[in-house]
């Protein structure tokens, strides 16, 4: 049975099933997602076709989208509260993102950073089209649901400006249609660096071994990555924006995320402690957080149809949400309605 939450404000949120989850899209995502959940009325999507904005391989990303699923509940999504669905079985999401990609001006496609960022990697002619127009599939998205709070990492605030100022757009243009959303950023790990590269965010789809630490990490590794993360040669462990210190300032961010301790009583704790001491402290918590995550995700990996029980469910509460909305848009757009 799924709870009627109807009075609720509403939260969506989603992550691109593009490899294997990391411990910034835990902290700088799901962990807010889960602290939420009892207070809103909460849409979580695995954003499929997001991810193929970039290259994937179809078995992998059938994996990948089953595996992240089961990690939103792992990390302590209830189904039973919060609405759990994939993007691609909405197909509403596809088509309220092409009303809004006639709707999405260039320039402010070409000026978004993530854009920059992932075409920056690849050549100019394997680039898809996709990519540009990723923003409008987003607020597709939020937009879809009357959604007004969106949990994110930071890296994502640009996107919910755009989200905002499209549906503003619209609304001016055929008259008040969607709902503005706002961005919820946490408190701290808005933001997590690579560990190999504390200047470069940590990103699930980074190839480098010790960039990231995976949440589905052997706990050993995960604590091998921590012990050899980048540092530098001053002493001192304290909260710093300073770049030549943001391998400390990122341990001590990710050890202040999962604790929720203050940065005041975090540093007098390390005031006459070395780098070692830090890591290995920043390692027990991240174990500490790993650990019942995997154990709860194996178990509900084993329990067979379980999961595909829960996404036919989150499918069918999001599709009637969502179609609402999209004929709305259609009919204010001047679409003919079928007879
Ligand atoms: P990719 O490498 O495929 O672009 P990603 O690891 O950046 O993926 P997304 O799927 O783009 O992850 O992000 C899902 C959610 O996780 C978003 O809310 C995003 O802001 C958050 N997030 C991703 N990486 C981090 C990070 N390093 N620190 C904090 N939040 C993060
Ligand atoms: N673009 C986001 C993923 C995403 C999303 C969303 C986040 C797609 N649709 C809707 C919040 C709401 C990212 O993290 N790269």
């Amino acid at each position: 049975m799924v709870a009627e939450n109807g009075n609720k404000p509403r939260v969506l949120s989603g992550i691109q099933p593009s490899g294997n989850l990391t411990i910034g899209n835990y902290l700088g995502a799901l962990k807010q997602w889960v602290e939420v959940q009892n207070d809103y009325d909460c849409f979580y999507c695995v954003v499929d076709l997001h991810a193929i904005t970039v290259a994937q391989d179809p078995a992998e990303l059938r994996r990948k989208t089953r595996e992240s699923a089961a990690m939103y509940i792992a990390a302590g999504i209830d189904p039973e509260i919060s609405t759990v669905f994939v993007q691609s079985h909405v197909p509403a999401h596809s088509e309220l993102a092409w009303i809004l990609t006639c709707m999405a001006p260039l320039g402010w496609l070409h000026r978004m950073t993530q854009f920059k960022d992932k075409s920056a990697k690849q050549s100019q002619d394997s680039i898809g089209a996709g990519l540009l127009n990723y923003p409008s599939l987003m607020a597709a998205d939020i937009l879809l649901y009357h959604a007004d709070l969106v949990p994110v990492g930071d890296d994502q605030n640009q996107h919910l400006e755009f989200t905002r100022d499209l549906a503003q757009r619209f609304n001016h243009l055929y008259g008040e249609t969607f709902t503005l959303p706002s961005v919820m950023n946490p408190q701290a790990g808005a933001r997590i660096m690579g560990l190999d590269n504390p200047t470069a965010k940590m990103s699930k789809s980074e190839a480098s071994e010790n960039h990231a630490i995976f949440l589905l990490d052997d706990l050993s590794r995960a604590q091998k990555k921590v012990m050899r993360a980048v540092t530098d040669s001053h002493r001192e462990i304290r909260f710093s924006d300073d770049p030549e210190r943001a391998g400390v300032n990122n341990l001590l961010t990710i050890y202040q995320a999962i604790t929720n301790e203050t940065q005041e009583v975090i540093e007098a704790a390390f005031a006459d402690k070395g780098y070692g001491d830090l890591k290995r402290t920043v390692a027990d918590v991240v174990v500490g957080t790993l650990e019942p995550l995997q154990a709860r995700y194996y178990e509900l990996m084993n329990e067979a149809g379980y999961l595909d029980s829960v996404l036919k469910i989150g499918q069918e509460k999001a599709a009637d949400i969502a179609q609402d909305t999209l004929k709305l848009a259609q009919k204010r757009m001047g679409f003919l309605a079928p007879s």
